[in-house]
């Protein structure tokens, strides 16, 4: 009876720890109330990548826009884009592409989005790097920010290109906040459902 209860507490726990994490993040142009998007920030496990969805729509801006976790907070309702501070860093590594390894960019360098013509960019990202998990590489509470030029990746060597991939000025940004939907809200729900199936299986045992 003991043994079953320990194995059911010490399985609840191992549930627990492989549950997905989600949040999102309400993008708004840089100064104002204006939403051009959510983005949605989907993780299966901790060794898993980090989904980045969502659709943002920039009105007569049609390139290549620089995409990055920054490294502070910003207002939910109103945010100020130079609020987000400089890209997160948390290694004090050299900016590079999303591509490049972890001692080659920064944690929050996510390269650049895509515009089309009419200035929607439909954003499908799967990164390693970053993290919703609770960890030095975590971007829960930190902001993401869209830039009024092209991400260089570092490589070019024009103008700020080493710090910031000289992407320019800051068009729009939003907090990146924890959704309790997925990482919380389900969790009671499951535990409940796999205690209800193991006190029957117990009941048939004794
Ligand atoms: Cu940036």
């Amino acid at each position: 009876m003991i043994f079953v209860l320990l194995a059911t507490i010490s399985l609840l726990f191992i549930h627990h720890g492989q549950c997905a994490m989600q949040a999102t993040a309400n993008v708004r142009l840089d100064g104002t109330s204006q939403s051009i998007g959510t983005l949605q920030f989907y993780q299966s496990d901790p060794s898993s990548a980090v989904k980045i969805t969502g659709a943002l729509t920039l009105s007569n801006i049609s390139s290549n826009l620089g995409f990055h976790v920054h490294a502070l907070g910003v207002s939910e309702s109103m945010p100020n884009c130079t609020a987000a501070g400089s890209h997160f860093n948390p290694y004090n590594t050299s900016h590079g592409p999303r591509e490049a390894n972890i001692t080659s960019r920064h944690v929050g360098d996510l390269g650049n989005i895509v515009t089309l013509a009419n200035g929607t960019a439909i954003i499908n990202i799967e990164d390693k790097i970053v993290q919703l998990y609770t960890s030095n590489q975590s971007i829960i509470n930190l902001s993401i920010v869209v830039h009024y030029g092209m991400d260089d990746g570092g490589s070019t060597g024009i103008k700020d290109s080493a710090t910031t991939g000289n992407a320019g000025g800051r068009v729009a940004c939003g907090l990146i906040k924890l959704a309790s939907s997925n990482g919380l809200m389900n969790k009671p729900t499951l535990s409940a459902l796999f205690l209800t199936i193991v006190l029957t299986f117990m009941m048939f045992l004794y």
